[in-house]
């Protein structure tokens, strides 16, 4: 079978492309799919992604911690925040979270109609690389950006990832040569490159300058991210 790879650079061009029979990877470095792949790699038992802070606040908190963000800070009567430093095995081992942010999530719910959804970041690249070229299935690399605008960090990673897959897909795109080209030009020094990002720049205003020097990690996390049944787990 002929696999293809896609690259849709923001969540307003998702309607543009057909996921119907194909995996989609979201992809927000900064933070929301970086923080998953920590909880679930240190021990969450599911993180549920939820598109509101009203909604999120409605779960059990006897049974969920509750956790996200909005415009970059803990959302008020949240357990945690969207920092992956927060999510520690001692904190989230066994436990069940509901997240919620302002575009991360967002972009999961929306990709319901993919025949797959996984969650892809620095921390698993090498891992859900692995994974997506032994697949039978052709891939959309779906960039989270801010607010519906592109953004480099997602658009970069996806370069990483569509060149990591490169002898086993194949494409016609100019998202997918614009991705590369970023990457012919961060080489493997994201954290240089990217801090030139204005996410990079809200975070420095924030003070969550080690939240970019943490996402930005190769293979910290090496895990297998699904969305099944309303919750992300590790497969
Ligand atoms: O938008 C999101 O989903 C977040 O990752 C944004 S932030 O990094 O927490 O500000």
């Amino acid at each position: 079978m002929q696999k293809s790879i896609e690259i849709v650079l923001s969540p307003l061009l998702l309607p543009l492309v057909d996921l119907k029979g194909k995996a989609v990877v979201v992809i927000d470095i900064l933070r929301a799919t970086s923080t998953i792949c920590a909880a679930l790699h240190n021990g969450a038992s599911s993180v549920t992604p939820v598109l509101s802070v009203d909604e999120a606040l409605q779960y059990d908190k006897s049974k969920y911690l509750v956790a996200g963000e909005r415009n970059g800070q803990k959302a008020e009567g949240f357990d945690f925040g969207n920092s992956p430093n927060e999510y520690t095995p001692e904190l989230v081992q066994g436990r069940k979270l509901v997240l919620t942010t302002t575009n991360g999530t967002k972009c999961i719910l929306a990709s319901r109609e993919a025949d797959e959804i996984l969650v892809g970041s620095f921390f698993n690249l090498a891992r859900l690389s692995e994974y997506l070229s032994d697949r039978e299935k052709s891939v959309v690399l779906f960039c989270s950006g801010w607010k519906n605008r592109v953004n480099l960090e997602d658009t970069l990673f996806a370069g990483y990832l569509a060149q990591s897959l490169s002898e086993t897909h194949t494409w016609e795109s100019d998202e997918v040569e614009l991705a590369l080209d970023l990457v012919a030009k961060a080489q493997y020094d994201p954290i240089e490159y990217l801090t030139k990002a204005s996410h990079a720049q809200r975070f420095a205003r924030l003070g969550n300058d080690q939240d970019l020097r943490t996402c930005l990690q190769f293979d910290r996390h090496p895990v297998v991210v699904k969305y099944r049944g309303g919750e992300l787990i590790a497969r």
